[in-house]
């Protein structure tokens, strides 16, 4: 082999060996490069996960919101942001439509992605706490009226300002009503007169219906007392009597409404703390509140510089059911339980009514003034609820494009 053809092998061996080379190095950095790509993409791909993920938890945590009525961040109810350790961050902000109706926008926000939600929701409200009153003024014990009070079972619109209806008795009581002074009681649809016309007062009430409203073919069998007398597996469906407390007159337990109060943050042991809260409110009764005050005497009793809206419940009531409100004023929307009534200043207007819960023998004085006392079943039925929570629905879920 002469010299010329060994250098020519040795060229192609080099020619082969730099191919090769160039070949694998090629073909690793295509594999390095495919398997770069293939996991950025898994990682897109999970933080698109996290991300709508994100967006569906901050949507939920603003539906708690509402459900509970609870703001949890102070920011608004159904405003939620949070920024989690976990490099996430969530938001969402509930915008009222009208109604009962809400647009909630939740965005959640990770390294690689962004997604957004909206969502139609419909919030729908608790059953509210319902009462049925015989009268504007309804009592177990007996009721005279004094000084100019006007007392009228007519209805009313529920800030009392518009005649609606025909509605109920003035006053009603299982006992004697005596209107003195020059007081006036309407009801029945005749407006407040002196001496009262009839139908306005309805004294020596029997609570019975003598109507069979449960249909087991016996009329008025149940005493009004929170316990199921006929065995029947339903309580006071059918009653013969006087509700014993504010609570049996609602259907609930006993203690019921002192335990909502105390939950709420609306339970008062003494006219002081009343009154703190009262001033903290800017001198009214905030409205849609259940209100449990638990203090022998609340004297001046006032119910807000002005009308309260919703409406609300207030309850003095004591466990031997001989609390006294006495010289009451101010303006209330909704319903007042009370032990005893003595004396409603000039000022005082209510638009719902009044039940007192003190034992028969002892009389209520309502009166002094030109206080007005107005029946009003729409004050009557939007009175709170006994449930802390409403449900809400949702409509619809919607992707949300981004940027
Ligand atoms: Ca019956
Ligand atoms: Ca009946
Ligand atoms: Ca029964
Ligand atoms: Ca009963």
């Amino acid at each position: 082999m002469s010299p010329r053809s060994r250098c020519s092998e040795r060229g192609v061996a080099l020619v082969t060996a730099i191919f090769t080379i160039t070949v694998l190095v090629g073909v690793s950095a295509l594999y390095l490069s495919l398997s770069w790509d293939g996991r950025e993409s898994e990682r897109r791909a999970e933080a698109a996960v996290r991300a709508r993920l994100g967006a569906d938890e901050a949507i939920a945590l603003a539906v708690a919101e509402l459900k509970s009525g609870v703001d949890s961040g102070g920011d608004g109810l159904g405003t939620i942001t949070f920024s989690g350790d976990d490099d996430r961050e969530l938001s969402a902000a509930a915008t009222a439509l009208g109604g009962n109706l809400f647009r909630i926008h939740g965005e959640g926000v990770v390294p690689r992605a962004r997604s957004a939600a909206d969502v139609l929701a419909e919030v729908i409200p608790s059953d509210p706490l319902t009462a049925t009153l015989r009268a504007a003024i309804t009592a177990e014990g007996p009721v005279s009226t004094l000084g100019n009070i006007s007392v009228d079972g007519r209805d009313w619109s529920a800030n009392g300002t518009t005649l609606v209806g025909p509605g109920t008795f003035g006053i009603s009581s299982r006992g004697a009503i005596s209107n003195g002074g020059s007081s006036t009681v309407g009801g029945n649809g005749r407006p407040p007169a002196r001496p009262a016309p009839i139908g306005a007062n309805e004294p020596l009430a029997t609570w019975r219906d003598l109507t069979d409203n449960d249909g087991d073919f016996t009329i008025d069998e149940e005493a009004f007392d929170g316990i199921d007398n006929d065995g029947d597996g339903r309580i006071d469906e059918d009653t013969n009597d006087y509700p014993d407390t504010p609570d049996i007159m609602f259907k609930l337990p006993n203690g019921t409404l002192k335990d909502i109060a105390i939950a709420r943050g609306t339970y008062f042991s003494t006219q002081t703390a009343y009154e703190s809260y009262r001033a903290a409110n800017g001198g009214i009764l905030p409205g849609g509140q259940i209100y449990f005050l638990d203090f022998s005497l609340w004297q001046p009793a006032n119910l807000g510089a002005d009308m309260n809206a919703p409406s609300s419940i207030v309850v003095h009531h004591n466990s031997t059911a001989n609390a006294l409100m006495k010289n009451v004023h101010g303006n209330f929307r909704g319903i007042i339980l009370a032990d005893f009534v003595q004396h409603i200043n000039g000022d005082f207007f209510v638009a719902g009514g009044f039940m007192s819960f003190g034992d028969k023998s002892i009389g209520n004085a309502y009166g002094n003034g030109n206080a007005i006392v107005r029946f009003s079943s729409s004050a009557l039925s939007g009175l709170p609820s006994s449930s802390a929570t409403q449900s809400v629905r949702i409509l619809s879920w919607q992707r949300a494009a981004m940027e």
